[in-house]
């Protein structure tokens, strides 16, 4: 444990923060003597106070050695820092003496730390001293970035987390706050409840936070900038309009609105394909309630047309001087724990550090002075999906990857595979050994893990919190801040002499104070004096943070009416796209929409190490409505081939009513190491935004088609299993072992001798078999004394075994025949029910009990099935899906 962890009154636990989502919930982790560690919310951080959602909860259990990167390599063996680290600094001076500074490149991540993030941009930008450092920020905020600066004249998000406590009215565009904010969207379930704010949900999916809605409208995708500015004409014609307002602080105003009138409600109709009845109420109720705050994410973010997306809800806020007051504002979420601490460093190609602008002399002069550097880009660099080009097509021949996992995240993935591999040299800093990217590395550098380093990320309200070491690193680790340095002065560069992530957080604080006056709204000039003991007990702060009065401390932003632009007026944009839709044709006739799940973070390297992360949805699916489904001939359970003109992926149709004709959803998460081919990013396109430079991720024609398989298999392995034959298959880690879903086009001739090559046994004595040759069922079963080793499901159609039965297996005991054959029959005797998919995991508790407590047991409300069951009772991630269940078996009991 570092000197400067410090402890709460309770018990010796470390106060930090969880690498998840921006939220940014304060975490009390107490390391335990048995090794493990017990992890709960912080009661007294402000993001929180005290909640935590599933993947908070489930922290200590994703903290294990497996997995890990222990020591760096070098084309794939070990090696020891010094030996790394000089490869490192020599390949990158010599390309940059041979080919000039833009011929190498970091692609970085909002999940560095403030401090990692401060030093690889300075590192770059000026001591290398070109811009190519983007960060995978740019698949995910860029365009908010773009759309704030283009309104404010910074990337400043105005309001904060209480705003949603005290609006009227919250709007939630392309936000599925329930499973990917679950803290924040507990807090405004909370709100609701107290004083009943009315919340309406812009999402072409039915999601889990729409369970909350007082109206949801499925638009069409990317019809948004029409759908905003059919409100903006309407709130002027309603007379709602603040001209006070809009001459006072803004400019732009007649053009904006010309625009939007010549959308008008007819015009949003159109484009929207919404109810004219649904859009006049949606309309009725922004022109009836003045308290709105209008949350957005990546339903705006990641579209081709998304920095207008996001301007053309700022002007909504703007003409009715809805900004900067309690309860009002637009209000982008971010996503990475420290997706806003990396803009503030200027992280993305296009910035400098401190929220200085490339473009102008004055800053670069700022900058390069202040770190007496001996040269600053002086134009942007590549962004993210052109840094990815300019690698395959050998422009750069350097690359350092940090914290990301680009050969799953990037879109057109696969050719962003062919560039890694095509790459002179390639470097990759991560904590997990061996992920999707990390394969094509020439350099492995293993990174200090979450719970092992020190130092600072900013959520969405722009809180600046620490997150504090309880563990020693593990075997080599270092922290990323460390490691960058460590090059830096190996390449020859002075500046770079940091004893801890305090001295860089005060350089930081400080160049934040340069020629501000004012003119930068991230101001921390008060925290440019925190020595080591201030930043261990730094408490979780607001910026800006000025050390005197020039910028107003902390909390709403603009509330005077005074912005960052040079007249300190807001700007309006004429947003003129009004729908943006892919081309489709007849054999790639729907869209493919991409997202996230409640139990699953990104890549899964983490969250995957959590049995019970893995039951709320343990494999990739494609989420489709009955109407395609019937179109395209596909059933339940059935797998399907997704196939864009770049890739393939393959995944089990879920058939439901949720999804709007015409799209299908897929998770963004697994990857080559969990499933045979569902790396969703291979299919996506990603046409870039050409103002914000961030790919539209989520609009991609595709066919939907039927995989074709003839057979399909479930199996629990203690261990995990390192060669599949199937044509699909999918893994997850389970209590005792690993759960495998597979199925295949050709049966294998002798079963057996399949099983025995799955399980890795030699010889079958152990092997308990039982076949069906005619209806074509197979189960096996091996046992070492009187453990269960290995079992096998082998059936014509999806299995329909109970999984969790079935997984438990592995950490039960099987001494008589009579046991034995229990497992292999694949549920659990009469007396005790299947639970059925895992629906609250912390509880356990499955949607067969919830059925049963709804209909048998008259719960009604998620109170009532909580109160029978437990279920939603502790972190209240589940409470939607509760919900959705109760109102899904109302509406069929009424039926
Ligand atoms: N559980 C979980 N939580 C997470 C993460 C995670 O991996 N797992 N990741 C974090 C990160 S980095 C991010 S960026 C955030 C993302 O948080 P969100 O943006 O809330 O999540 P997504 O699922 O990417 O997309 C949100 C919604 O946009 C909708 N959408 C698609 N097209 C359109 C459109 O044209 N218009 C509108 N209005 N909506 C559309 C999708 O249907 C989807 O429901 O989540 C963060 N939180
Ligand atoms: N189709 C589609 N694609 C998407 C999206 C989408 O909605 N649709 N969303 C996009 C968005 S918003 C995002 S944010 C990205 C996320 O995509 P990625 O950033 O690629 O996903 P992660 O799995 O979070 O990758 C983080 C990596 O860093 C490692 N790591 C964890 N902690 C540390 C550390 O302290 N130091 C170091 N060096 N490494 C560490 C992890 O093991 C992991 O390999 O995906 C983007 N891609
Ligand atoms: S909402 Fe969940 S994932 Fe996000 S910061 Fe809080 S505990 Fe972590
Ligand atoms: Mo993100």
């Amino acid at each position: 444990m570092t000197a400067d962890a410090v402890t709460s009154g309770a018990g010796g636990a470390v106060r930090t923060t969880c690498p998840y989502c921006g939220v940014g919930c304060g975490v009390l982790a107490r390391p335990l003597p048995d090794g493990s560690v017990e992890i709960s919310g912080d009661p007294d951080h402000p993001a929180n106070f005290g909640r935590l959602c599933s993947k908070g909860t489930a922290l200590g259990e994703t903290l294990s050695l497996d997995d890990r990167l222990l020591t760096p390599t070098i084309g794939g063996k070990t090696a020891d820092w010094n030996s790394a680290l000089g490869l490192v600094a020599r390949t990158f001076s010599r390309t940059i003496a041979e080919h000039g500074p833009d011929s190498v490149a970091f692609y970085v991540s909002g999940q560095l730390l403030t401090e990692d993030y401060y030093v690889a941009n300075k590192l770059m930008k000026g001591f290398i001293g070109s811009a190519n450092i983007d960060t995978n920020s740019r698949l995910c905020m860029a365009s908010t970035v773009a759309g704030h600066r283009r309104a404010f004249g910074s990337d400043t998000v105005p309001g904060t987390y209480e705003d949603l406590e005290l609006a009227d009215l919250v709007v939630l565009v392309g936000s599925n706050l329930a499973w990917c904010h679950p803290v924040l969207y507990q807090r405004l379930v909370a709100a609701k409840e107290e004083r009943g704010t009315k919340v309406v949900v812009i999402d072409p999916r039915r999601t889990a936070t729409a369970e909350i809605a007082d109206l949801h409208l499925a638009l069409a995708p990317g019809s948004d900038i029409a759908l905003f500015n059919g409100l903006l004409d309407h709130l002027d014609r309603a007379g709602v309009i603040d001209a006070n307002y809009i001459n006072a602080h803004t400019e732009g105003f007649a053009d904006a609105l010309a625009t939007a009138r010549a959308t008008g409600f007819d015009g949003a109709v159109t484009q929207t394909e919404l109810s004219a009845e649904a859009l006049s109420r949606f309309y009725a109720l922004l022109a009836e309630n003045r308290k709105v705050v209008t949350v957005f994410s990546q339903g705006v973010n990641q579209s081709q047309v998304g920095t207008d997306k996001v301007n053309a809800i700022i002007n909504c806020h703007l003409a009715t001087g809805r900004i900067g007051k309690p309860g009002m504002g637009p209000f982008s979420v971010t996503g990475q724990p420290n997706a806003m601490g990396g803009r503030e460093v200027g992280g993305l190609a296009n910035m400098l550090a401190a929220h200085m602008e490339i473009e102008s002399p004055a800053h670069r002069r700022i900058l390069q002075t202040f770190w007496q550097s001996p040269r600053i880009a002086d134009r942007p660099g590549l962004k993210a999906v052109d840094l990815f080009r300019a690698v395959g097509d050998g422009r750069i021949k350097a690359l350092w990857i940090m914290a990301t996992n680009p050969a799953v995240s990037m879109p057109q993935a696969d050719t962003v595979v062919e560039a890694l591999r095509a790459c002179p040299f390639v470097v990759v800093s991560d904590v997990t050994a061996e992920t999707d990217t990390a394969r094509h590395a020439d350099v492995l550098l293993p990174a200090a893990a979450w719970g092992e380093k020190d130092g600072t990320v900013t959520n969405s309200e722009r809180r600046i919190s620490r997150q504090r070491a309880f563990l020693p690193p593990i075997g080599e680790a270092r922290p990323d801040w460390w490691i960058i340095a460590r090059v830096a002065k190996l390449m020859g560069f002075n500046g770079f002499d940091y004893g801890g992530p305090a001295d860089i957080f005060q350089e930081h604080a400080a160049l934040t104070t340069v020629a501000n006056n004012g003119s930068r709204s991230l101001d921390l000039g008060g925290l440019a004096h925190l020595d080591n003991a201030g930043y261990a007990a730094f408490e979780p702060t607001l910026w800006p943070a000025p050390a005197s009065g020039d910028n107003p401390a902390g909390g709403r932003q603009f509330s005077e009416g005074k912005f960052n632009t040079p007249t300190g007026r807001a700007r309006f944009v004429a947003t003129r796209v009004a729908r943006n839709e892919p081309h489709r044709d007849a054999d790639r006739d729907l869209i493919l929409n991409t997202g996230r799940i409640r139990d699953q973070w990104h890549t899964m390297t983490r969250t995957a190490k959590a049995p019970r992360l893995m039951t709320h949805i343990a494999e990739p699916f494609v989420e489709m409505h009955t109407a395609d489904a019937e179109r395209h001939g596909l059933a339940p359970d059935k797998l399907v081939r997704v196939e864009s003109e770049h890739g393939t992926m393959i995944g089990r149709v879920m058939i439901t009513e949720r999804q709007r004709p015409g799209s299908v959803f897929a998770p963004i998460h697994w990857t080559d190491r969990l499933s045979s081919m569902a790396r969703i990013d291979a299919v996506v396109t990603g046409e870039p935004d050409p103002v914000s430079g961030q790919p539209q991720l989520k609009h991609t024609p595709v066919s939907v088609k039927p995989l074709g398989e003839t057979w399909y298999g479930f199996a629990v392995l203690r261990q995990r299993p390192k060669r599949i034959a199937a044509d699909y298959w999918s893994m997850a880690q389970s209590r005792g072992g690993w759960r495998v879903e597979m199925a295949g086009i050709t049966e294998p001739g002798d079963w057996t001798e399949w099983a025995r090559n799955l399980f890795a046994i030699e010889d079958d004595t152990d092997l308990l078999a039982v076949h069906d040759v005619g209806a074509r069922r197979h189960r096996f079963a091996a046992f070492s004394d009187d453990a269960l080793h290995a079992a096998l499901f082998i059936e014509p159609q999806p299995v329909s075994i109970s999984r969790g039965f079935t997984s438990d297996g592995l950490t039960g005991n099987f001494p008589s025949p009579s046991d034995r054959l229990r497992l292999l029959a694949g549920r659990p005797g009469a007396d005790q029910p299947d639970p059925g998919a895992i629906v609250c995991s912390c509880f356990e508790v499955g949607a067969n009990q919830i059925i049963e407590a709804i209909v048998g047991g008259n719960c009604l409300t998620v109170e009532a099935v909580g109160a029978s069951l437990s279920a939603g009772t502790n972190c209240g991630s589940c409470r939607p899906d509760i919900q959705r269940i109760i109102h899904e078996r109302t509406v069929k009991e009424a039926v």
